[in-house]
């Protein structure tokens, strides 16, 4: 049974430290630092930069409560054979999926922009997950990650909250998972989509989920890590 309770929306969300992992989509310079994905689609990503160190207290009390913690990156092959020309050629970006920038080539795997922020970087036993698509659990070894470490509930943060925070977070309700999206933790290029997926996420009961800010997300963990009194 889940033993801890916080303050979220539509209502408490309770949860196991035990069985809920950390899910960090995405906090890449691609997205975050000028030159990257974000930039060259035409997207301000000053508002994106602003959460990192948000999700880094978020990862802090993650970390100091033993949760699992999990990354996740958008990144394809050097050789593309994983992203779908409809992928990269839609729309009219002025550097797409593959060419070369100012931190590499555009979401391939390896390249300086791809790399996560220094802020929110991987301790070296956290695992980290590429992945060619939007949502977190297509085409990559996520399911089976969180199964093998019997992982029922989901905190989630990162990059974009309507893109690929959101379609993970679907992914994710469909398969079963009770999920929180930590909203100051989260952010988009475009404030209305950002409140239209919290709106979505947490209407009709939590149709797809819950959200909280990271305050009472941080307290409770931190509450997990508070001796226990003695009851000997
Ligand atoms: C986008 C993402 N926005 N990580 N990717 O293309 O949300």
């Amino acid at each position: 049974m889940p033993d801890l309770t916080l303050d979220a929306q539509p209502y408490p969300y309770r949860f196991d430290p035990a069985h809920s992992a950390l899910l960090v989509i995405d906090m890449q310079r691609d997205f975050i630092e000028s030159g990257g994905f974000g930039e060259s689609l035409g997207n301000d990503v000053s508002r994106l930069a602003a959460i990192v160190p948000t999700v880094r207290r978020v990862l802090d009390a993650a970390r100091a409560a033993g949760l699992c913690v999990i990354h996740t990156r958008e990144a394809h092959r050097p050789d593309l054979s994983d992203c779908p020309p409809a992928k990269r050629v839609r729309g009219d970006a002025a550097l797409r999926i593959g060419d070369s920038g100012p931190m590499g080539r555009i979401l391939v795997a390896g390249e300086a922009g791809n790399q996560i922020v220094p802020a929110c970087a991987p301790l070296v036993d956290e695992t980290v997950i590429d992945k060619p698509g939007k949502g977190a659990f297509y085409n990559t070894p996520l399911m089976a990650l969180l199964a093998a470490r019997r992982i029922s509930h989901l905190l989630v943060v990162g990059v974009t909250t309507e893109v690929c925070v959101q379609s993970t977070l679907r992914e994710a309700n469909d398969r079963g998972f009770e999920c929180l999206l930590i909203e100051d933790a989260t952010e988009s290029y475009f404030p209305a989509f950002k409140q239209a997926t919290l709106d979505m996420i947490r209407a009709q009961g939590a149709i797809v989920g819950w959200t909280a800010h990271a305050e009472p997300v941080i307290a409770a963990l931190a509450a997990d890590v508070q001796p226990k009194p003695d009851h000997a």
